[in-house]
């Protein structure tokens, strides 16, 4: 699959507007249906997001890897906004392998894989090597662009490992998800020391957790990276302020990239970047 290298001067935002563990309690701005999830989408795309990294619920609000929801979710989507959608395959804690890997049937154009296992909170969130095989072979038979979760240094090492038994092809996307409880700190030394470690081609991006979202991706921004914001991964704009959705998250990272002379991409052009052939 041919790429074009990213410019120094291009970014690529990427929304992760619904996650799988926020509630309706924490914040009403989260999206649910279909419906909602679409709208949330074209917001995000509007305001700057090239990529969608995407959760879905059942009605009720629990977090679900059902083919059917996620089928749903990308047909309202596609008919509003031309935005990669990027589906998860980590789903939510103690998820079996079989019901993760389940909208890689809806055609996506990217999924998440996540290169290790961490302490998630208090529980754990399980990426053994031979999870993380079925879950890389799920993708590739699938034709679908993965970008890989990195929650710890030794992640990048597992995916390497996946390169080197064939089941994952250079140049890789990394998505450094720093913050989370139990795992790798969101510390400016901390992702520094990643990027140092990161193979010459390819691209990266930061996803932190809470406060460290916004001084995450203005380090990002600033080392060449690129930026994943939104209400999977913090749900205030300021201390405080609750964001109304993962849209003015999108607009405030376009915002930092501008002020940096970095322009966020269009779908179109990140298409190119990451390899991925146009839809449909
Ligand atoms: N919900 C987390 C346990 C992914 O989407 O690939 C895992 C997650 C990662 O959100
Ligand atoms: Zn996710």
């Amino acid at each position: 699959m041919s790429q074009a290298q990213q410019g120094r001067e291009e970014i690529i935002l990427t929304a992760a507007i619904v996650g799988a563990e926020v509630t309706r309690e924490q914040t009403p701005h989260l999206p649910i249906t279909a419906d909602e999830i679409a709208a949330e989408a074209k917001r995000c795309r509007d305001a700057g997001a090239s990529v969608l990294h995407l959760h879905v619920r059942e009605a009720d609000g629990r977090p679900t890897q059902s083919r059917d929801r996620f089928y749903e979710a990308i047909e309202a989507i596609r008919a509003v906004t031309d935005i990669i959608v990027q589906t998860s395959t980590g789903g939510a804690v103690g998820m079996s392998i079989d019901e993760r890997v389940q909208p890689l049937d809806c055609a996506p154009e990217m999924a998440s894989l996540n290169c290790g296992t961490i302490n998630f909170g208090d529980e754990i969130f399980e990426n053994s090597l031979p999870q993380m095989r079925a879950i890389a072979e799920r993708i590739r038979a699938a034709g679908v662009v993965p970008e890989l979760e990195l929650y710890e240094l030794g992640h990048l090492d597992n995916a390497l490992i996946l390169v080197h038994e064939g089941l994952l092809t250079a140049p890789l996307h990394v998505q450094f998800v720093l913050g989370v409880r139990g795992a790798l700190g969101a510390r400016p030394e901390v992702l520094r020391f990643l990027v140092s470690q990161l193979p010459s081609d390819g691209t990266w991006g930061v996803a932190a957790t809470g406060r460290h979202q916004l001084p995450m991706a203005e380090l990002a921004t600033e080392l060449g990276g690129n930026v994943r914001v939104g209400l999977e991964d913090n749900l205030y704009l300021e201390k405080g302020v609750l964001a109304e959705g993962s849209a003015p998250l999108v607009a405030r990272a376009a915002l930092i990239a501008r002020a940096r002379g970095r322009e966020p991409v269009s779908p179109t052009r990140a298409r190119e970047i990451l390899g991925i052939r146009a839809a449909g």
